[in-house]
């Protein structure tokens, strides 16, 4: 059994709306183990490097800009296949259209007003994990 690592981001809607407990218990419950958690608040170049890949797209400033409203909470969950696993979790980007029983499904509210409002972030590969959780926790 290979035990994976992601980067989950409770961005700052959700940490602002009281969710933060509702999410990582969500986490838990699935059996994955938190390693390591922080509450940050983002800067400039944490922002920058962990949305590189957006960067020049239309959504980009607005993305950033939202991401440091306020503090978010950083961890580090392991845990067999965690990287799919924690998104499907979140569900699909889009709140209109995320599942009933996701993060997202369940708890985004600005359905057909903004996307990025998405309360989590997860890595999407196993290079993205790598490379975000040194963004996070550089120490690590
Ligand atoms: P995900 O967070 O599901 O991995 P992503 O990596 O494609 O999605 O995009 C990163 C974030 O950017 C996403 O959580 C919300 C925002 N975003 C993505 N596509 C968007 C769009 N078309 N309009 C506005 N915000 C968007
Ligand atoms: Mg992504």
């Amino acid at each position: 059994l290979v035990t994976e690592r992601t980067l989950v981001l409770v961005k700052p809607d959700g940490v602002q709306r009281g969710l933060i407990g509702q999410i990582i218990a969500r986490i838990e419950a699935k059996g994955y183990s938190i390693e390591k958690l922080e509450l940050v608040h983002a800067t400039a170049e944490q922002l920058a490097a962990h949305y590189e890949e957006h960067e020049g797209k239309p959504f980009y400033q607005p993305l950033v800009d939202f991401m440091s409203e306020g503090p978010l909470v950083a961890l580090v969950a392991s845990g067999h296949g965690v990287i799919p696993g924690f998104r499907s979790l979140a569900g699909t980007t889009d709140p209109t259209t995320a599942a009933p029983g996701t993060i997202r499904g369940d708890f985004a509210r600005d359905w057909g007003v903004s996307v990025q409002k998405n309360l989590v972030h997860g890595s999407d590969s196993e290079e993205s994990a790598a490379r975000e959780i040194a963004i996070w926790f550089p120490e690590d």
